[in-house]
């Protein structure tokens, strides 16, 4: 009688053991550079609700590649944390009449738990949370970096509000329902459908609420000036194909060119369709004409000039030559109004000049909201009068790095670094208004000041930043939390350079440890979902460029390897609350153990596809955990060598499988390959070498379970996290079979194939004799001689 495998003390045990050990926290200072792998899981956000399947499913998918890393020679480094500022939690804090503080406080401690739950070998004693004033102050002072640079701006514009939200948005944040997974909604909440008189509808990517345009005062990081970087860098990565196509489009960079028509400047790329242009369009609210005639300048042909709302008036010129034989859109247009269709054939020319556009526009960064870090700037009224700012006194010369002027900057200082961080005080009244102030307009003990410059009265901003600006540099932070980041010297060429600006700007400290980080960056593989292409993900590259550019890290890319997994459904449909069919893992954790969900969600399906969550499937997964802990537990000694021998081979090619297939994240397929080996350790038995094997293909999937294994059962002293990957050895992979001819009397009836670790006489010959075809030959009759010929034929004479 074996004892019934107790997932709950195994998994307790090692989760604490691992820990006591430190095996999941390595010395990020002293160790070799070539050796580590900073292996990077997007850290999420800690909802109400918890982690739920989905997060199970992505976060496995890392841990495993982390785990795999480890057993063949890294030193990996696993952080985790927590993008703890934001709406998302502001919302739920607003809607249960809680502070976001405490609220954060206790759903990070769940996220913990149920982190922890899991079995990931995430360093604990390196964890971020972005609402912590240890670390927003960083972000605070990388606003004013982005400040000195010239890349932080503030300007009136038109910019996406969500009435919802009670905030603006950023480019990035509005998108079609489809692309926001939400239904769209009008301002009232009402469900509507995707499109208003054909147009697909932009909403709020939180909240699914149609945008509305407001001409705003707000604050942008400059990250046009990047554009043909970005780019340039999507080059140098290895990316899913996706997310960089995803980049790439939202850049948008287009050549094309300015021609005049008379007075009007209109932007094409596509100049060879001149001689076919039948009107000219300006962008307006309305589609009307407008009375005038303009000359195409390859024709001399007057054309007609309309409004059209199609025509944007922030892209290219705001206005276009109409060429309906050869633009849909244009064609619409023609054919609305009556307009005029030409074909002529495509000509090269030279009319007007080059003129390159890009989609991108600059990052909005400032919410009108509570719950994100407060913008470290102070308004000062009559120093704005006198046309004086922070950096280059009086206005009029004003230019800041790369041509930006500060136009529209009067007044604005910034707070000084040694006063970081301006700590968002605890209030009341945090919900937001929607008057285009933020909450803490309404605190004058916050925002009351002395101007830097005048020492008069003056405010600080109101306004917070955007989340993503929290998450767009914590992968810099993380393995130097705890360290001292004081002596934070450059590794490199570069160092020289920047411990000398940093000690004229009298800068003492960094928001990380260059000595550390030149052992860890850039993340050598970082794994997210894809939905955060042109977000975060374009985020933080920007802001390492910048970072990189101002001389304070040595790496122009954060993420060399991208890896985007998919996203996990349950029967069927999208996992969410409305639907009710949200999986939260605690239940199968305690009914299962985290091993048997962690191998159930890594078999479901490709780790970049949706597989279906089923509960059937999980109660068979967790039979086969019971059923592999009986090969350890029970008798299973192979009777003869023959049958170790065909284990060996089924080991061998087992361990080419996993090795491959996990470096290519094919997780389902591994362990597909694991269940084949385990079938066949059934069949024929093992002994404790195979047995080790076992366990250690099994680690990265079901650790408890291979640790207990490894070290309870099979008595190994040290952890099989540690050991060293099994390697295959090639002399059991060559496919060396047979085939055997065989005759009956002398008569060609049948052939077949074996291996030739089968070949003894006698296996041979029987098979032959079981053979179908051979079988009919021999019904009712006498076998008188076998003659047998090793390699190839067998002769029955009846
Ligand atoms: C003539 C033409 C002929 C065009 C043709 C296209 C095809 P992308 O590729 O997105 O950059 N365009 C220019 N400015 C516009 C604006 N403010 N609002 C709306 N459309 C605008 O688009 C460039 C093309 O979009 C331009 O080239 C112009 O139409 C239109 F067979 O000019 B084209
Ligand atoms: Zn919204």
């Amino acid at each position: 009688m074996t004892i019934a495998y107790n997932h709950h003390e195994v998994e307790n045990k090692w989760q604490e053991k691992w820990e006591k050990d430190k095996l999941y926290s390595p010395d990020v200072l002293n160790t070799n550079k070539d050796k580590t792998f900073y292996n990077l899981w997007m850290f999420p956000y800690p909802s109400a609700e918890g982690l739920h399947a989905g997060h199970a499913f992505a976060s496995t998918g890392s841990d495993v590649i982390g785990r795999f890393m480890r057993m063949n020679g890294k030193t990996v480094f696993q952080p985790i944390g927590y993008d703890s500022f934001g709406i998302h939690s502001e919302n739920y804090a607003i809607k249960i009449g809680e502070s976001p503080k405490e609220v954060v406080k206790r759903t990070t401690k769940n996220y913990e738990r149920q982190m922890r739950a899991l079995g990931h070998g995430y360093d604990w004693t390196r964890t971020v949370a972005t609402s912590d004033p240890d670390y927003y102050r960083w972000t605070q002072w990388l606003f004013l970096k982005m400040w000195e640079k010239g890349l932080a701006y503030r300007k009136k514009a038109e910019v996406n509000f969500c009435s919802s939200c009670k905030t603006v948005l950023a480019d990035e944040q509005v998108m079609t329902p489809k692309q926001a997974g939400k239904e769209a909604r009008d301002a009232s909440g009402q469900v509507i459908g995707d499109r208003l008189q054909g147009e697909e509808l932009r909403v709020c990517e939180r909240c699914g609420t149609v945008v509305e345009k407001r001409d705003l005062d707000q604050w942008f990081f400059k990250i046009t000036d990047y554009a043909d970087r970005l780019l340039l860098g999507l080059e140098k990565i290895d990316w899913s194909k996706r997310v960089v196509l995803a980049q790439r489009e939202w850049i948008g960079k287009k050549e094309g060119r300015v021609i005049e028509f008379d007075d009007i400047k209109v932007f094409t790329t596509r100049p060879d369709t001149i001689n076919s242009a039948t009107f000219i369009a300006v962008a307006g609210d309305k589609d009307k004409f407008t009375g005038k005639f303009v000359t195409n300048p390859a024709n001399n042909k007057k054309i007609p000039v309309w409004q059209a709302e199609y025509v944007l008036e922030n892209y290219g010129t705001g206005a276009i030559m109409g060429v309906p034989a050869y633009d849909e859109r244009d064609m619409a247009f023609a054919k609305k109004h009556k307009l005029e269709v030409v074909e002529l054939p495509f000509e090269e020319n030279s009319f007007g000049v080059k003129q390159t556009n890009y989609h991108l526009r600059d990052w909005l960064v400032s919410r009108q909201r509570y719950w994100g870090a407060p913008i470290p700037m102070i308004y000062c009224e009559s120093c704005a009068l006198k046309g004086v700012n922070s950096q280059c006194g009086t206005l009029k010369e004003s230019t800041l790095e790369g041509g930006n002027t500060l136009q529209g900057m009067e007044g604005w200082f910034p707070v000084d670094e040694k006063d970081l961080p301006v700590e968002l005080p605890d209030i009341e009244d945090f919900k937001p208004e929607g008057n285009g102030r933020g909450p803490l307009a309404n605190h004058a003990e916050f925002w009351k000041v002395k101007c830097p410059n005048c020492k008069g009265e003056a405010r600080r901003e109101t306004d917070v930043m955007d989340t993503f600006v929290d998450s767009s540099w914590y992968f810099l932070r993380y393995p130097s939390v705890g360290s001292d980041t004081s002596s934070t010297l450059l590794g490199g060429p570069r160092s020289k350079n920047v411990s000398a600006s940093r000690e004229a700007a009298g800068i003492s400290r960094l928001p990380w440890n260059n000595d550390i980080n030149t052992n860890w960056l850039p993340v050598d593989l970082y794994f997210g979902g894809a939905e955060h292409s042109v977000l975060h993900l374009m985020y933080a590259r920007f802001v390492n460029m910048v970072m990189y550019d101002l001389g304070l890290i040595d790496h122009e890319e954060p993420f060399p390897k991208f890896f985007a997994h998919g996203l996990m459904i349950k029967d069927g449909a999208k996992m969410s609350k409305s639907r009710g069919n949200v999986v939260n893992p605690d239940t199968y954790i305690e009914k299962y153990g985290s091993d048997t969900l962690r191998l159930y969600v890594m078999f479901l399906g490709q780790m970049d596809g949706y597989p279906d969550f089923r509960d059937s499937g999980i109660e068979g997964m967790s039979r086969f955990i019971k059923r592999v802990y009986k090969l350890y537990t029970e008798d299973h000694k192979a009777k003869n060598k023959e049958d170790l021998e065909k284990v060996c081979f089924k080991t061998h090619q087992t361990i080419k499988k996993v090795t491959e297939d996990i470096k290519e994240f094919k997780y389902n397929t591994s362990i597909a390959a694991i269940m084949e080996l385990v079938n066949t350790i059934y069949e024929f038995g093992t002994d404790n070498r195979i047995l080790k094997t076992l366990a250690q293909l099994l680690a990265p999937f079901t650790p408890h379970f291979a640790e207990e294994m490894w070290r309870t059962v099979l008595g190994s002293p040290s952890s099989v996290h540690i050991s060293d990957w099994p390697e295959f050895d090639p002399k059991y992979l060559v496919s060396d079979t047979v085939t055997y001819v065989v005759q009956v009397n002398g008569k060609l009836r049948s052939q077949f194939t074996v291996h030739s670790s089968q070949n003894t006489k006698d296996e041979v010959i029987s098979l032959a004799k079981e053979d179908e075809k051979v079988s009919f030959w021999l019904e009712g009759k006498e076998i008188k001689k076998e003659i047998f010929v090793a390699g190839k034929l067998i002769n029955l004479v009846v």
